[in-house]
């Protein structure tokens, strides 16, 4: 019976310790958190923190509308506090907080010693008012164990262009990622802002505006020094088409991300607004034709592609997808998918059929704090998961040790990451 300590890296694990192993290198292992809608400081009033923000993450309101006697209209009247009071009084009080988003909150407070079940939220507002914001993001960044979190840069957002336009410090630990969701999916409501900075487009998209929107993402390339182009999709999503949409991305992102060497981010799956009255809650999913990602891989080798797909249903269908082309980098378990039963489903058939070839995880946090809650989950559902893996590989005759349990986990939760984005 092998009893050597946990601590000699070349030694083959003996079953029992795998488990150990596997939870001890998750956690010593800062993690690349690939898609975020976070800001550092330097971005101002865009950059989301604090207890008023968390207890109204849409993943919330969603949820507190559920159960709320108050209308819509009437919760969208209330003050930010009052709101987060709200959904405080109704899913952390008058209800249990068992729901995964809801135990988010909880998990954050516990991380800064705070009270989980106070009457009121005054303790909560006073510590997060107390923080100095530069050294509150170091500390939560290390409790989450997060080196790195990318962004979602919108060059046509008006409140976020501003910022670039003038030059904004660079922080660090914040990567920058050129979002272009108004331009291939919104192209009629957007192709006046590119004409107003000065680009020939109309709204047809004909070669030559295809050529000045290639001109206009180069530019703002330069300016935000992006490490990916991404683009949220819906359901619908075909390609190719004779659209705008198409030859805009086939015609100016496509070959602007090969100048660039930058991969493009498609999420594929979104079915916007289902229910307005609810705002950022409001979108839902819908499976895919992911025919449409196979053409692109197939036809653009020269492209890297990093996809996430909002149906579980698609789940399957893509690891098959990065099993046929290898620039193809699956990523997390996007937005309805974070929940631990249905990451951990999506984590092991892609073990089982990619190996370690894949970005396991995204936080998707929008507010600051969130990372440390989405992270600690994630780490957790992956102990048993990645525990699993070894163990089921030890009866089949091959020993592990934590040597290669460390070389795997660097691989998918920072390795691959580094390797297709070229940090
Ligand atoms: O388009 C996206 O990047 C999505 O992640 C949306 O931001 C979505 O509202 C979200 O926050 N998901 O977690
Ligand atoms: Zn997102």
């Amino acid at each position: 019976m092998k009893t050597g300590s946990l601590s000699n890296d070349k030694e083959a694990l003996t079953a029992s310790q795998i488990y150990a192993v596997v939870e001890e290198v998750l956690a010593k292992t800062p993690f690349i958190d690939i898609h975020t809608h976070l800001y550092p400081p330097a971005f101002g009033d865009l950059g989301l923190w604090g207890i008023d923000e968390l207890l109204t993450y849409h993943y919330l309101e969603a949820e507190f509308f559920r159960y709320a006697k108050m209308s819509t209209e009437e919760y969208w009247s209330l003050a930010k506090q009052e709101q987060a009071n709200a959904i405080w009084r109704t899913l952390f009080l008058e209800n249990t907080p068992i729901s995964e988003a809801a135990r988010g909150v909880i998990a954050v407070l516990g991380a800064f010693q705070l009270p989980t079940d106070s009457f009121d939220l005054r303790e909560a507002r006073a510590f997060f008012q107390a923080q100095e914001i530069d050294g509150h993001v170091k500390r939560v960044l290390e409790t989450a164990g997060v080196s790195t979190v990318v962004m979602t840069n919108d060059p046509l957002d008006p409140q976020e262009a501003p910022y670039w336009m003038k030059g904004v410090a660079p922080h660090q630990q914040y990567l920058a990622v050129l979002r272009l969701d108004r331009i291939l999916c919104q192209w009629p409501a957007h192709w006046q802002i590119l004409q107003r900075q000065g680009y020939r487009v109309d709204e047809r998209a004909g070669d030559a505006t295809v050529a000045e929107v290639r001109r206009f993402l180069v530019d703002w390339a330069a300016r935000m020094k992006p490490v990916y182009m991404a683009v949220s999709l819906p359901d619908t999503f075909q390609f190719p088409e004779d659209t705008p949409q198409t030859r805009i991305l086939r015609d100016a992102v496509l070959p602007a991300c090969r100048e660039l060497n930058l991969p493009l981010s498609l999420m594929i799956g979104v079915r916007k607004q289902v229910n307005p009255a609810i705002r950022l809650a409001g979108d839902a999913l819908g499976r895919a034709d992911l025919r449409a990602l196979e053409y692109l891989c197939r036809e653009f080798p020269a492209n890297r592609f990093l996809a996430s797909v909002l149906s579980r249903e698609n789940q399957h269908e893509l690891c098959v997808y990065a099993r046929k082309f290898n620039n193809l980098m699956p990523f997390g378990c996007w937005w309805f998918l974070n929940n631990p039963s249905i990451v951990e489903e999506i984590t092991r058939e892609r073990i089982e059929m990619l190996g370690t070839s894949f970005i396991p995880q995204h936080s998707d946090a929008r507010v600051l704090e969130q990372v440390i809650y989405k992270w600690k989950n994630t780490r957790r559902t992956m102990a048993g998961v990645l525990a699993n893996s070894y163990s089921v590989l030890t009866q089949d005759g091959r020993d592990v040790t934590r040597e290669e349990i460390q070389r795997d986990v660097m691989r998918m939760f920072r390795g691959n990451a580094e390797s297709w984005l070229t940090l």
